[in-house]
């Protein structure tokens, strides 16, 4: 059994970017630059704000974090989207999600300029990668595919079984996974709340992605010897063994599904960073007016 390594393949990635940017500054450009807005106090969203600040120091990237209360207005929201997307400073920018319920997450998504949507959220860039034209590609599915084809794992003519289908991630990693690309190809079964023997279907895939948001869902007896399991999972649960009271799983039960599936991606230490790195990428095509003129 293969452990899929998100550290050792996103600090490559990251060792490429390194070289890219350094090449722009021996060009006399600016390096990249991402922004990010984050909105309340969400303990696990502060967490991943700082590690994309910190890989954003780390390959040499400008980097701003613009920080409001989570009695921000939705109209005081869209001023500051209003004002990065006019900031010619700035590549590229994200607004952390959750944003707090009294906000509309669609609103602040498609008030975001599509040239500078690094998270690849904005329906122009879902439509766009769904025509398969240039677009930003969704973090956590491009993560995916990276971490797929840079663990050389075959995806052509394989059944891939995705369990979830939300805008963000189950939905577009099923559509770059059908692809007629190259690392995708892969025959794909969308799962969701309402599917019917949901197990005798996970058996059947050669690559599983769980995208199901429940801690431990996917258990040994729904997973095919030999198969390849991606854990999109991130679920802070208490945990009397640690010091911070809590620990980390993923949507799978890795301790059991491990022992049958030949490749698996660890929680901690899988997608969450790729979809990091994968934001450092788009943000790099920004910068690169790579997707758009
Ligand atoms: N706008 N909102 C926007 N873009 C995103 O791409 C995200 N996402 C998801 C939540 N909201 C978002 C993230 O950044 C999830 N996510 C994310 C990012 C990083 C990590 C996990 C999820 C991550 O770094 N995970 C580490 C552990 C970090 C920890 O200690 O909590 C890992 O090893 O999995």
């Amino acid at each position: 059994m293969n452990i899929i390594d998100g550290k050792i393949i996103s600090e490559q990635i990251k060792t490429e970017i390194a070289a890219e940017v350094r090449k722009m500054i021996a060009d006399g450009k600016n390096p990249p630059h991402l922004a990010a807005i984050l909105v309340g106090e969400d303990p696990a969203s502060q967490t991943y704000v700082a590690s994309k600040e910190r890989s954003c120091k780390e390959v040499g990237f400008t980097s701003s974090i613009y920080r409001y209360p989570a009695t921000m207005s939705e109209a005081e929201l869209l001023k500051a989207i209003e004002f990065l997307n006019n900031d010619d400073e700035v590549d590229g920018f994200i607004v952390q999600l959750p944003v707090p319920k009294h906000i509309s997450v669609d609103k602040i998504i498609e008030s975001i300029n599509p040239k500078k949507d690094v998270d690849g959220f904005h329906p122009i860039n879902a439509g766009r990668m769904m025509a398969s034209l240039p677009s930003y590609l969704p973090a956590t599915p491009y993560g995916i595919m990276q971490m797929l084809e840079r663990s050389n794992i075959e995806t052509e003519g394989k059944h891939c079984v995705v369990l979830g289908r939300s805008n963000i991630v189950g939905t577009p990693v099923s559509v770059l996974m059908s692809r007629n690309s190259k690392n995708a190809n892969a025959t794909v079964t969308i799962c969701h709340s309402k599917t019917k023997n949901l197990a005798e279907i996970t058996r059947q895939a050669d690559i599983l992605i769980a995208a199901i948001g429940k801690p431990l869902f996917v258990t040994a007896d729904m997973v095919k010897e030999g198969a390849t399991v991606i854990d999109v999972g991130i679920h802070r649960v208490a945990s009397p063994d640690t010091k911070s009271g809590f620990k980390l799983v993923g949507d799978v039960d890795f301790a059991n599904v491990s022992k049958k599936c030949s490749n698996i991606s660890p929680v901690p230490g899988g997608v969450g960073l790729m979809t990091i790195v994968s934001l450092l990428e788009n943000t790099l095509k920004a910068a690169k007016k790579e997707v758009y003129k």
